[in-house]
């Protein structure tokens, strides 16, 4: 169950944000709005949301996943993989210090995005991308270990982040898309594949027995409610943009 979850209002500068989508720029206004729609989705699945204020020296900020991971036991601040997110940090870490007494930290050389990681339960599957590099998960293995955890790093070839691809929906749901569909570290749980023309809906959250999924994508709803999920769907359409889901709008804990 999840109790709380953090998000960070989205700041003008996203339209300057990092993308590869080339769906254009996103519209601030209806970001705006879509954000105001997904704190009200969390709140509707029972989790108490914090929002933290818009931070334009960050145009990358609202996707708050990324600066840190948390745990049952602990939480960790990352040193994400993109320059220009590397400051994100800071007001992450002063957020979560209210909820968690001690905070870990992932160190250059070693680079790491929560969005590469991925909880089953005590174990962390960690994607090796892009941003997130070997020194960086080897250090967060240790950390989890350290706190009765587990992980294993999953080398990752075409997608920006693991959850990019992949979404664990608990009682051993996994949903997958392109490279993660045939890999051999999921082959123990029930996969739900996403098709090649929804796999923006491969990024969506459990939250409390609901599933979160991007607006828009019917076959992907309609396997997820076939497998026994009650489905809420947001429209993130100017998050996409920026190459963002779902998952990476929130810390849920
Ligand atoms: C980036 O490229 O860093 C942002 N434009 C999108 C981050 C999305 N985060 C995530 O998938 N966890």
């Amino acid at each position: 169950m999840f109790k709380h979850a953090i998000v960070k209002t989205p700041c003008q500068a996203m339209t300057n944000g990092i993308s590869e989508a080339q769906l254009g720029i996103p519209n601030y206004d209806l970001a705006l709005k879509q954000h105001q729609n997904y704190i009200k989705a969390l709140q509707q699945c029972g989790v108490e949301v914090t929002v933290l204020p818009a931070d334009e020296a960050f145009p990358d900020s609202c996707f708050v996943e990324d600066p840190a991971v948390l745990t049952q036991q602990c939480a960790i601040i990352t040193n994400p993989g993109a320059v220009s997110r590397k400051g994100e940090t800071v007001a992450i870490e002063n957020a979560l210090t209210e909820f968690y007494p001690k905070l870990e930290q992932i160190k250059s050389p070693g680079t790491l995005d929560g969005g590469d990681v991925m909880m089953v339960g005590n174990h962390f599957y960690i994607g090796l991308s892009d941003r997130t590099n070997l020194e960086g998960a080897n250090q967060l293995i240790n950390i989890l270990e350290a706190h009765g955890m587990s992980g294993s790093s999953i080398k990752m070839s075409e997608m920006l982040h693991l959850k990019t691809g992949l979404s664990y929906l608990e009682n051993n749901h996994l949903v997958a898309y392109g490279e993660f569909l045939h890999n051999p570290a999921f082959e123990k749980f029930e996969v739900l594949a996403i098709d090649d023309d929804e796999s923006y809906a491969a990024n969506c959250i459990w939250v409390n027995d609901t599933v979160i999924t991007p607006l828009g994508f019917p076959k992907s709803q309609a396997m997820l409610e076939q497998a026994g999920f009650t489905v809420l769907s947001v429209d993130v359409s100017e998050f996409q943009k920026l190459d963002g889901g779902l998952s990476c709008l929130s810390l849920r804990f």
